[in-house]
């Protein structure tokens, strides 16, 4: 019998040729999304990371649908006619009924194709697709909800394409589309509904009643857990108490109407098993577009600078007296993410600081931890007091460097006269009266904010209050001090400088502990640049990560429990895994980096795009079983699985104790070098 290794290998030559196979057997490839192209959250990353591994299997078989958002299409889509013939005639018989649609290629890796509708072009249909959709399935659009009639017209205009497309094709073509997420769902329901010859694929990304659930009171996993979702609640009834049943039904359809249903963890789709009553056929875990440094530890060194750009905020943020903590000593820590207060754990973040705080003051250390809080809030710019920070710190570096300049003019001309300089030839009077006034006029009364903007809502802002509930307020004496950042961060942003990712690098440790988490891609992004992190076995990646290593602390990756704990339990957790990595020496910290480093293969979609292959595979398998045969591979095999990661305490008793010339010691030991345990992923059964 052939070893699942070699399985695999067939599957994937036959799967990673350009295309080349699918061309010659007359197949084609849709993948239909909201954020084709139109940057919402995280679905446009999916799809934008995993379009080159997709290109490299199906070539020009392979296009995006998805709708038409002028500001993005202009920054990022190169329009063009299409060459194919199939799909200039599509289109040019919807454009004949007064619909814009556009061609082109996305400028991202991989340069995929992308069909994209301008839903406006199409708003005349919404009465007739409306009747139809309700004559189809009875789910009623309310007038008044824009976004699901803008899903209902962008569904219709979907299938409408699909089917001219598959008409103009030559022979038996066979059709595979992909959807993700509720609103695109209404194009699944009216492919099914109309009974088009197409293959459909769902892909739940987060169910909206769940997110809902979460972000009330309920006590959402372990309803789940007991199976007694369906008996507590009416889940008819909670969607409708929170407005959105018609969009609870949309979501409903498409999940039940796919020829294959998949979500993005294991514990979405027990979500989804419970809230829509289909368990998933398979998991189809989210990757990342891996890029790999030709020199080894080049992410070590971009760490270091962009650690540097962070310390020039923090001097600007903590001058006047508060910057008397030493930055060799600061520890950067940060939570970012889409502002949902509870469900991406900010509320435990905040707690768990301020036990930190009280164990680093309690241990009398003198680390010093700066935790930043980014999320987009409601804001009317930057508030002054930040500015001036910068500013003073900037007119102090500038003088400096002035007299600096001036002190080694002065050497130079002194010591062409053969003279030895004395202490008056270097710093003259007038130099130490510059550098007073820069001094004095960095005298503050007020403490460095905790807020680097001026929040609208700042008297309900949710950090904020939490924030002031800790008595987190960068007291001098506080080990741990705060900075809320509401706005997400981009290279012309005046505090910084930096964007996200730079940021990310310059970071020690990112923080998630979500609640309610399908996937999670913040953590996810730090691991591929190398910097630990923490997240919860409520979130999709958490999950992963325990399925498939063994030891996922010893490699920078900290899953706090906040499934089988209550939430004091879990902040205490988490305030002793902060204390824990704040005791680490620099030597242990950059031995965490290289090993949070070598997961990236496990998060790559050159592994992970093998998920989406399976289940198109399925589909087709579904539709027309006697053309392709059931994949059998039931486990694939991630990559390497050879010896147990070495521990933190193994590494740690042959680390030697830390010392002053010791900070450049790019660790890389045998021990290090050790391959990854990963075990291999096993789906839902279908
Ligand atoms: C990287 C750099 C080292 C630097 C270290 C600082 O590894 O290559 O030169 O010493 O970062 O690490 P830390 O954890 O203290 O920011
Ligand atoms: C969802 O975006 P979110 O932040 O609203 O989809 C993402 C991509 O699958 C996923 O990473 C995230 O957990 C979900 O919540």
């Amino acid at each position: 019998a052939k070893s699942l290794r070699t399985l695999e290998a067939d599957y994937v030559d036959y799967e990673c040729d350009g295309g080349a196979t699918a061309a010659a057997k007359n197949q084609w490839f849709f993948e239909v999304a909201w954020e084709v192209a139109n940057k919402v959250g995280g679905i446009y990353t999916v799809i934008k990371t995993k379009a080159a591994t997709t290109v490299d299997e199906l070539g020009e078989q392979y296009c995006l649908i998805g709708p038409y958002n002028e500001a993005c299409v202009k920054t990022e889509v190169e329009v063009m006619e299409p060459y194919n013939e199939a799909m200039q005639r599509s289109l040019s018989q919807m454009r004949d009924h007064g619909i814009k649609v556009v061609f082109g290629r996305w400028l991202i890796d991989g340069y995929p194709k992308v069909v994209l509708f301008d839903i406006g072009s199409a708003a005349w249909k919404l009465d007739e697709w409306k009747k139809q959709l309700w004559e189809a399935s009875h789910i009623g659009v309310p007038w008044h909800d824009r976004e699901s009639n803008d899903a209902l017209i962008f569904g219709y205009l979907t299938t409408w394409f699909l089917s001219e497309f598959r008409k103009n094709l030559p022979g038996e073509p066979n059709v595979v589309a992909h959807f993700h997420e509720w609103l695109a769902g209404i194009g699944l329901v009216a492919c099914r509904t109309t009974h088009l010859d197409v293959s459909t694929i769902f892909t739940t990304h987060a169910t909206l009643l769940g997110r809902y659930l979460c972000a009330g009171n309920a006590d959402f996993y372990n309803h789940l857990d007991q199976e007694k979702l369906g008996g507590e609640f009416d889940k008819d009834k909670e969607a409708g108490d929170r407005g959105i049943y018609h969009r609870y039904c949309i979501e409903r359809a498409a999940v039940h109407c796919a020829h294959v249903f998949t979500t993005v963890s294991d514990i979405t789709g027990l979500e989804a098993e419970h809230l829509l009553s289909r368990k998933p056929d398979m998991i189809t875990p989210n990757g990342l577009n891996v890029v790999k440094f030709s020199a080894l530890h080049e992410f070590q060194n971009l760490h270091a600078m962009a650690k540097e750009k962070i310390h020039d905020f923090v001097r600007g943020h903590f001058y006047g007296g508060h910057y008397d903590f030493a930055l060799d000593k600061t520890l950067y820590f940060f939570i970012a993410g889409r502002y949902e207060f509870s469900n991406k754990g900010a509320d435990m973040f905040i707690e768990s600081l301020a036990r930190l705080n009280h164990y680093l003051k309690k241990a009398e250390s003198d680390v010093t931890v700066v935790a930043f809080l980014i999320f987009p809030a409601r804001t009317n710019n930057f508030n002054v007091e930040s500015l001036r920070g910068q500013a003073i710190c900037k007119q102090l570096k500038q003088t400096v460097s002035s007299i600096q300049k001036d002190i080694g003019h002065r050497l130079y001309e002194i010591a062409m006269r053969g003279k030895i300089p004395g202490g008056e030839d270097l710093l003259t009077k007038e130099d130490v009266v510059k550098l007073k006034r820069c001094i004095f006029s960095s005298q503050r009364s007020s403490l460095p904010p905790i807020c680097t903007h001026n929040v609208i809502d700042d008297s309900s802002d949710p950090v904020l209050n939490n924030l002031r509930s800790c008595q987190l307020f960068n007291q001098r004496y506080d080990r741990v001090k705060v900075i809320f950042h509401p706005e997400f961060l981009n290279s012309t942003n005046p505090l910084f400088g930096m964007d996200y990712d730079e940021f990310v690098r310059g970071c020690h440790l990112g923080v998630f502990p979500s609640y309610y988490e399908p996937w999670g891609y913040t953590p996810a992004e730090c691991t591929v640049m190398g910097i630990p992190s923490v997240t919860t076995n409520l979130s999709g990646f958490g999950c992963f990560m325990q399925q498939h290593i063994a030891d996922p602390a010893s490699y920078g990756i900290y899953i706090v429990d906040r499934r089988y704990k209550g939430p004091d339990e879990s902040c205490n957790q988490l305030a002793q895994m902060m204390f824990d990595f704040s005791c680490l020496s620099r030597r242990q910290r950059i031995i965490q980096r290289n090993r949070t480093e070598r997961l990236s293969e496990l998060l790559d979609w050159k592994n992970l795009g093998l998920y989406y292959r399976k289940a198109r595979n399925l589909a087709l398998h579904r539709t027309h079983p006697e053309l392709f045969r059931e994949d059998v591979s039931a486990e694939l095999i991630m990559p390497k699985s050879h010896s147990v990661p070495p521990s933190p305490s193994v590494s740690r008793s042959s680390t030697p104790l830390p010392s002053d010339n010791e900070e450049d010691d790019e660790v890389d030991s045998e021990d290090e070098r050790e391959q990854l345990s990963i075990r291999p992923l096993t789906p839902t059964s279908q």
